[in-house]
């Protein structure tokens, strides 16, 4: 693959985007979330300069308040004059297209400045993670020079573990109404936070929030397993030890302990803490060696999703397949056949 099998069109589209002309990449992105003729020619083109941006994902429950918490991040981020990039999105929006984030109360502060890009997306109900069209946007993003991408995705289920395939520094967004931190640590948070971030810390309940965390995350770091009380009857050590799926190593001995902040994002308070905890955190990326290692499991897991997504077209647009499959469903339809011989039969004839 290379730029020059790129069509006119998208070759003009180019220019303009390497220009750093945005309305290039609002039409790149249009382009990508499509599908459109090229659009992977496209991707490979800006993409080949390798990843630039820092990327710090957002992610928690719904209404946690991350949009607000992007805003006003976003705006210390401006007042340091970096260019950002914002990519917001919604598992349950019909929507894609920038129309949902218009409503949002602080978004609208940010919206108007034009040192900020902010796209809003549907994940088109794939609630296995996040969409590879929208890890293919903030690939966008990232290749059109932004100094720095913000990621809001929504936790649902596994959308929200996934937001590591797209950032760099995972901030996990959670509020007193969200839950204990056992329930944090059973939805998989602690694998993925970087940073967290115990928001709308006006309301009551934050403080225990906050300990309950640090205890948890103490317990993971694998020290003080004997001073913790035991919490609503549960032992969160046994928890912990129950709960931990990956075969990582303790968050401490990689030497990043994760940070538990509080924020109002309506007041700002703690933002400029927030801010500050993320540069630290990219610090400790790109010194520690982990920023290269994140970027190659991510290189892999964007590789994967391309074959997939090929493969399943290459599969299903070819018309020996669509023929197999039909009488595939006769044979099962008449008796003795199986969608397991029928799949037989279709794998057989793509891997000859
Ligand atoms: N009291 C209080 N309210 C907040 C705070 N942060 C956000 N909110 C409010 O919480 C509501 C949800 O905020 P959003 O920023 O839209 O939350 P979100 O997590 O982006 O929501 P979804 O994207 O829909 O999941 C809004 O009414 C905000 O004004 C806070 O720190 N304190
Ligand atoms: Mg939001």
């Amino acid at each position: 693959m290379s730029s020059t099998t790129l069509s006119p069109e998208n070759q003009a589209l180019l220019e303009r985007f390497s220009d750093g002309k945005v309305l290039g990449l609002a039409r790149a992105i249009t382009v990508v979330e499509n599908e459109r003729a090229g659009f992977q020619e496209l991707l490979h083109t800006v993409m080949a300069r390798g990843p630039q941006a820092k990327r710090v994902g957002f992610t928690g429950p719904p209404g946690a308040g991350k949009s607000s918490l992007v805003a006003a991040v976003a705006t210390e981020y401006r007042k340091l004059e970096e260019y950002l990039g914002v990519v917001a999105v919604d598992p349950t929006s019909p929507y894609s297209g920038g129309a949902l984030l218009g409503d949002r109360i602080r978004m609208n502060d940010i919206s108007t400045d034009p040192g900020i890009f902010i796209r809003s997306m549907a994940t088109r109900g794939s609630l296995g993670g996040l969409a590879t069209t929208t890890k293919e946007v903030v690939d966008l993003m990232d290749a059109f020079g932004f100094d720095r991408v913000l990621v809001e995705t929504v936790g649902v289920g596994q959308t929200e573990l996934e937001v590591t395939a797209a950032a760099d520094t995972v901030v996990v967004v959670l509020v007193p109404e969200s839950g204990d931190a056992i329930q944090a640590m059973k939805a998989g948070l602690m694998e993925i936070a970087d940073i967290f971030v115990v928001n709308k810390a006006d309301r009551p309940g934050a403080p225990r929030l906050v300990k309950e965390l640090r205890q948890a995350l103490h317990l993971r770091a694998g020290s003080a397993l004997r001073d913790i009380p035991a919490h609503h009857g549960v032992d969160l050590g046994r928890v912990m030890k129950e709960e931990r799926t990956t075969s990582a190593p303790p968050t401490e001995a990689e030497g990043w302990s994760v940070p538990v902040l509080t924020t109002n994002a309506l007041t700002n308070e703690g933002v400029e803490e927030l801010v500050d905890t993320i540069s630290e955190h990219r610090a400790w990326l790109e010194q520690s060696g982990e920023l290269e290692q994140r970027r190659r499991s991510r290189a892999a897991s964007r590789s994967r999703d391309v074959v997939d997504r090929e493969m399943r077209r290459v599969a299903w647009s070819s018309d020996e397949v669509r023929g197999l499959l039909a009488r595939g469903v006769d044979q099962i339809a008449s008796g003795g056949g199986t969608p397991y011989s029928a799949a037989d039969a279709i794998l057989g004839s793509l891997l000859r």
